[in-house]
This record gives structure tokens, C-alpha cells and sequence, in this order.
């Protein structure tokens, strides 16, 4: 059964993400007491109705739920070391970006002091938070999620990826990647444009065609990466091999910098080297390993 809305809640740090998600518990009705380093962030969130906790110790014994969202792992392990004692029966949620190995540690931490931890990966930029579109990543103490799933809910849809506390920082950095990877190859396709005279702005609708069109593709894609069979479907490795040269030869003769690209060609050029030029794009997914040689 989930438990009642409405408890205490406090949130640490109060950067434009912190911001966000103090207004949005405020929003649903939360009681909610924010600190942070800088203390004129918190002004905005007074006027809502927050109460202003004088140091993190402060906030942590006013809230039930301890919603943690500051720059990193260091600062995130120094703010709450600080707030240390009065930890003891609260409930850490921790949605500050970190590793699998800090979400780890962290959770250990935490609960050695006498709380739950539950670490997250927020899927949204802070304009989102609360809107439709926006969802968090949580791993770590179930029973603890299950208590303040409802509360949680006032950030977007929330997605439970287990006991595992690391589960949810795997998956936000996974998710990164592929944001990375598109936006990445967005700015690069616009610099080459851009060079031949289109701006970003004209060129924009066609990556979105273009890019929806090839999001289409990702069901099949996942199977084969599951699967290990990599069916061409008429786009094999050895023609996508010959034909990214051009690329990065019009790169060259456009004076843009190819930094991003080469990578590919690179796996391509690997892939195809190994006997898998009949095999599809999702061949690759093979060749990607760390320099210890462990396969992805
Ligand atoms: N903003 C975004 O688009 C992304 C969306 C996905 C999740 N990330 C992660 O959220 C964490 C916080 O991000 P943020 O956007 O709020 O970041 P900032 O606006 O830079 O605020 C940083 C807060 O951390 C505090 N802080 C920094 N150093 C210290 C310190 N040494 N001691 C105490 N607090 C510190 C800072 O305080 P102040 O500068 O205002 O005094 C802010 O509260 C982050 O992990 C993202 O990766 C955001």
C-alpha cells in the first residue's frame, strides 16, 4: 500500500535542476525545505512557499525525504557528510549525475548511517520536470521507492530499475550516450552544411525527417544486438565502409573538422577487416570494447 501524500520533504541544492524539482514538489503539495550553498537561489522558492533551511543538516531533519540534486559525486558526498547525524530514518533520494561505483559506495554510506538510498537518473532538462515527456531512472531500496513513488511522481513518469543502486546510473549514462551521439551528429551535419551555405536552421527540418525515419529502425536494431544475427538488409558494412570515405573527404574539402566522425570509420573499417562486411550496422555493436579488450 503506498503511503500518504504530503510528508516533509527537503531538497539539497538548489541549481537549475534543484530549482526545478523543489518547485514541482511545492507544486503538488509537498512541504518542502530546501538549502543551498548560495543562499539567494532558495529566494524564488520562499515565495512559493518553501521553507529555507540555514545549513544541509537543517534541511535533512526537517524532510522525510531527502532529495539530493547537486554538481557531482564530491560535492554530493561532502554535502551530506556534513548532514551526517541526522540522516538516521530518512529516505535518500539521489538524483545528482553520477557512476554505477558512486551509486554504490553512496548507498552503502547512506545506509550504514541509518537511512534508505535510492539513487536516480533524471531523463529531463529542467523545464521539463513535471511535464509530460519528463521521467526519472531509480535503483536501490524498493521499499523505500515504493513509500514515496507517489511523491516522486510531481518530477515525471518514474521508472523502477531495482535493488541494484547502480541500475539507475548505468542507464542514465546510457541514455546520455545516445543523446550524445545524436545531438553530436546533428551539430556536425550542420557545420558541414553550413560550410556549403545552409544554415542550421533551414537544414534542421531535414535531420528531423531524416532522424525520425531512421528511429524506426532501433526495435529491429536492438533484436539483432540481442540476437548476434546482423542482417544486412541491403545496407551492408563493406558499402557503408566504402562510402564514409566521401564523408570525411568532403569534411576535409569543407575545412570541417571530422573529430566526430572518424570513430565511426574507424569500427567501420575494423568491422569489415574481420570478415563482417556482409553483416549490418548492428555488427559494430561487437567491436566496442575498453582498451582492456572486454567486449561491450
Ligand atoms: N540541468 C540539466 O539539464 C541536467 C538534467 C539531468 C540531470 N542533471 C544533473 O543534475 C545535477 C544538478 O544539475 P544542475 O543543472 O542543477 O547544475 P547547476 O545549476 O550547476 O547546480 C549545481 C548545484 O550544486 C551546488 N554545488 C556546486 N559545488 C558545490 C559545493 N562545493 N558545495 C556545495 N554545493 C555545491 C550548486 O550550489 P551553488 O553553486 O548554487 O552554491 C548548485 O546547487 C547534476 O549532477 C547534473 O548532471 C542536470
Amino acid at each position: 500500500m503506498s503511503a500518504p501524500r504530503h510528508r516533509p520533504v527537503a531538497v539539497l541544492g538548489l541549481g537549475a535542476m534543484g530549482r526545478a524539482l523543489a518547485g514541482a514538489l511545492l507544486a503538488a503539495g509537498s512541504p518542502t525545505t530546501v538549502w543551498n550553498r548560495s543562499p539567494e537561489r532558495s529566494a524564488a522558492l520562499a515565495g512559493a512557499g518553501a521553507d529555507v533551511a540555514g545549513s544541509a543538516a537543517e534541511a535533512v531533519a526537517a524532510g522525510d525525504l531527502v532529495v539530493v540534486c547537486l554538481l557531482d559525486d564530491d560535492v554530493t558526498r561532502r554535502v551530506l557528510e556534513r548532514a551526517a547525524p541526522a540522516l538516521a530514518g530518512r529516505t535518500v533520494v539521489n538524483l545528482t549525475n553520477g557512476t554505477p561505483a558512486q551509486a554504490h559506495r553512496l548507498a552503502e554510506w547512506v545506509t550504514a548511517r541509518g537511512a534508505r538510498y535510492v539513487d536516480g537518473g533524471i531523463m529531463a532538462v529542467p523545464f521539463m520536470i513535471g511535464q509530460p515527456g519528463a521521467f526519472v531512472l531509480y535503483s536501490g531500496a524498493e521499499d523505500a521507492f515504493l513509500d514515496w513513488r507517489d511523491t516522486l511522481a510531481a518530477f515525471g513518469d518514474v521508472h523502477w530499475l531495482g535493488a541494484d543502486p547502480g541500475r539507475a546510473a548505468v542507464h542514465d549514462l546510457a541514455l546520455l550516450a545516445a543523446m550524445y551521439g545524436m545531438f553530436g551528429g546533428f551539430l556536425h551535419a550542420s557545420a558541414m552544411v553550413r560550410a556549403a551555405g545552409t544554415p542550421a536552421g533551414r537544414f534542421a527540418p531535414m535531420v528531423a525527417g531524416w532522424l525520425t525515419a531512421m528511429l524506426g529502425e532501433l526495435p529491429a536494431m536492438a533484436a539483432a544486438v540481442d540476437s548476434g544475427e546482423h542482417d544486412a538488409d541491403g545496407s551492408s558494412l563493406r558499402m557503408q565502409a566504402a562510402s564514409f570515405g566521401n564523408l570525411l573527404a568532403a569534411c576535409r574539402d569543407l575545412g570541417v573538422d571530422a573529430g566526430l566522425m572518424r570513430p565511426v570509420r574507424d569500427l567501420l573499417d575494423e568491422a569489415v577487416a574481420r570478415g563482417h562486411g556482409e553483416e549490418g550496422l548492428s555488427a559494430l555493436v561487437g567491436l566496442l570494447r575498453d582498451d582492456a579488450g572486454r567486449p561491450a
